[in-house]
């Protein structure tokens, strides 16, 4: 193995909405409980755009170094480490540690430890060569599985896996994903298909159409151009969809589900557009016995399990590469909707 560099590239943000700068940084020293991750892949998710124009009630501190959906192998640990060694491959996800001790932890519920770091938030991220992360919280990548293309399953694959687990749809039920085409929902489409469900997409254009489509999704409406109640009441004999999972980030498409959930379905939510808010009247939320939750990200047991799904070929991130220094491209087209399937950073250019 090449020796450990003393400096990287990364990309650094000073400042909200700051230019995106791909700049020389020191390489950092794992903790003890740390893993040194040469990180050779990193998926870059709409949280990040997120991060840089600081749009959440979130204390994003900069200078920044986004990312969390990041693949590579170990090149040092601290020394009470002793789940991973030198060599394997592992991948960074959003949570990059936690307590280990406290309620949510012992319920796995990650996410939500009080003392949790954030990869690409409160933690440096995955756009940089070599990161560190609680060896706790290291995913195991699968051999033979490609590492550039698993990249983004350590976010935008757990996170749906999860969701699609917590919307309680049942296999034969109706599930509607919305932002069908984008990152998360390309890989919601499958891991639905895959776990039994008929998938309607809903997104907009030829190019996520045609990705849904050939991906699993039974049916595609085009929230641009569709009536997209008449759409979902087409799609499932006049009965509406038993479960919907909300990548869109769109507080519209969150309102309009409320018109086509079928009685005692559920509505999961997941994207975050700024500043959204769900007004669901108390009464037909009654009777029509309808649950709205939200999902964050997924646990350690979700990430073996959603990585297990891509082991089986049963799930696969449609990709497109870029060198991390052109990362400004790619939120450009992020923000206008153009991206079918994940953009993935080669971090060595
Ligand atoms: O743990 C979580 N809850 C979690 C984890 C990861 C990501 C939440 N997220 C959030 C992100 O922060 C973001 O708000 O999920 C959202 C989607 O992330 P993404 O999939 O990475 O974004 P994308 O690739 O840009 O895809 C979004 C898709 O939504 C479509 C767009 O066309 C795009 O394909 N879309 C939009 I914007 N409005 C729509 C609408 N009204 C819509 N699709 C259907 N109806
Ligand atoms: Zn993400």
């Amino acid at each position: 193995m090449a020796p450990i560099p003393k400096t990287q590239k990364a990309i650094v943000i000073n400042e909200p909405r700051g230019e995106l700068l791909y700049k020389e940084i020191p390489v950092p020293t794992p903790e003890n409980d740390e893993l040194l991750v040469h990180i050779q892949y990193s998926g870059a998710c709409h949280s990040d755009l997120h991060a840089w124009k600081a749009d959440w009630p979130f204390q994003t501190p900069f200078p920044l170094i986004g990312g969390h959906e990041g693949a590579g192998v170990v090149v040092a640990k601290g020394d009470a480490v002793r789940n991973f060694n030198i060599g394997d491959r592992v991948g960074i996800k959003w949570v990059n540690s936690t307590c280990l001790d406290c309620r949510f932890c012992l319920q796995g519920a990650d996410g939500n430890c009080p003392k949790a770091t954030y990869s690409g938030f409160t933690h440096d991220g995955t756009f940089q060569q070599y990161g560190t992360v609680k060896a706790a919280h290291a995913a195991r990548i699968p051999d033979g599985v490609d590492l550039a293309m698993v990249a983004p399953i350590l976010c935008a694959g757990i996170t749906v896996y999860k969701a699609l687990k917590r919307s309680d749809a049942k296999p034969g039920d109706n599930v509607v994903i919305t932002g069908a085409g984008g990152g998360l929902g390309s890989l919601a489409v499958q891991y639905a298909k895959a776990m039994g469900f008929r998938v309607i997409g809903i997104d907009s254009g030829e190019a996520k159409k045609k990705l849904v489509l050939s991906t699993g999704g039974e049916a595609f409406i085009d929230f641009k151009t569709d009536d997209i109640v008449k759409g979902v009441l087409a799609a499932t004999d006049g009965e509406g969809a038993q479960a919907v999972v909300h990548v869109a980030v769109s507080e519209k498409a969150v309102e309009t589900s409320l018109e086509y959930i079928r009685p005692t379905g559920t509505i999961v939510l997941v994207g975050l557009p700024a500043d959204a808010v769900v007004h669901s009247p108390v009464f037909s939320h009654v009777l029509r016995t309808i649950t709205i939750r939200g999902s964050l990200v997924g646990n350690r047991e979700d990430t073996v399990e959603a990585l297990d799904f891509v082991r089986r070929g049963l799930v696969s991130t449609p990709i497109k590469i870029v060198g991390m220094s052109e990362i400004a491209h790619v939120y450009d087209l992020m923000e206008k909707g153009q991206i079918a399937g994940r953009y993935v950073l080669d971090t060595s250019k």
